[in-house]
C-alpha cells in the first residue's frame, strides 16, 4: 500500500529533478554553441573546427580501445554476401575507384561539421561481391564494446553515389580518431550511424 503523503513527496522530487536536468542540458548546449561560454564547455574537444583534421571527435580511439587494432597491418575490411565474401586490405581499397564528397558529421550532442571525404563507394564494394544495390547491410566496427559499434544501412543510402567507405579526410589519410583504417560516411545519416573503425559489412537482405 502506498501512503498518500509519500506519493506527493515523490512527485515533487520527480519534477524538481526534471527542472535540474533541463537547466544543465541548456548549459551544456550553450557551452558548445557560443564562444564566450566555452570555458564551461564540458565537451571541449567537440567544438566546431577543433579536433584532428579540423573535425570534432565523438568517442576517441583510446576510449573505444581500438588504437592497436587500428594500426594492425593485417587489418582487412570483410564484405560478406551470404556465404561469399571478400577481404580488402587498405591498399586494395585504395586501388579501387576513389570518390570525393563533401559531407557533414552531425552529432545529436549538438555539433555539425562539414568535411571532405575520399574513399570507395559502398555500391562498388557490393558489386565486388555480387550483391545488388537494393541490399540492406549490417556494418560492424572492430571496436570491442560500445553502443555505436554496429549500424544498419538500407538501399536509400547505398544507391546514393556519395555513400562511401571513407579512407581520407580533408585530403589526408583518416586520423585514427576519425576511424582509420576506414569508416562509413553517407549523406543525411545521423552521426551515430557514421560507423568508425570498420571491420565488416554484411548483406543481410
Ligand atoms: N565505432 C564507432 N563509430 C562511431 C562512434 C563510436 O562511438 N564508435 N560514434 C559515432 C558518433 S555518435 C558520431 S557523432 C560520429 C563522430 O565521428 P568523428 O568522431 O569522426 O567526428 O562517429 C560515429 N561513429
Ligand atoms: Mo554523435
Amino acid at each position: 500500500m502506498i501512503d498518500r503523503d509519500d506519493t506527493r513527496i515523490t512527485r515533487r522530487g520527480f519534477f524538481w529533478g526534471i527542472g535540474v536536468s533541463a537547466v544543465s542540458l541548456i548549459g551544456l548546449t550553450a557551452g558548445q554553441a557560443s564562444g564566450w561560454l566555452s570555458p564551461i564547455n564540458l565537451f571541449a574537444p567537440r567544438q566546431q573546427g577543433e579536433g584532428p583534421q579540423s573535425l570534432p571527435v565523438n568517442r576517441t580511439a583510446e576510449q573505444a580501445g581500438v588504437v592497436e587494432l587500428a594500426m594492425d597491418p593485417g587489418w582487412r575490411l570483410t564484405v560478406m554476401n551470404g556465404a561469399h565474401g571478400r577481404a580488402f586490405s587498405r591498399a586494395a581499397l585504395q586501388r579501387m575507384e576513389q570518390t570525393e564528397v563533401e559531407l557533414p558529421i552531425a552529432c545529436v550532442e549538438g555539433w555539425s561539421t562539414l568535411a571532405r571525404w575520399g574513399g570507395v563507394r559502398v555500391g562498388e564494394l557490393l558489386a565486388a561481391v555480387g550483391a545488388p544495390i537494393t541490399s540492406t547491410l549490417r556494418i560492424t566496427s572492430f571496436e570491442p564494446h560500445g553502443y555505436y559499434r554496429t549500424s544498419m544501412m538500407g538501399p536509400e543510402y547505398i544507391r546514393d553515389p556519395a555513400t562511401l567507405v571513407a579512407l581520407e579526410l580533408n585530403g589526408e589519410p583518416l586520423d585514427v580518431q576519425h576511424g582509420f583504417p576506414a569508416r562509413v560516411i553517407a549523406p543525411g545519416r545521423p552521426g551515430v550511424l557514421q560507423t568508425k573503425w570498420l571491420s565488416m559489412i554484411e548483406v543481410i537482405r
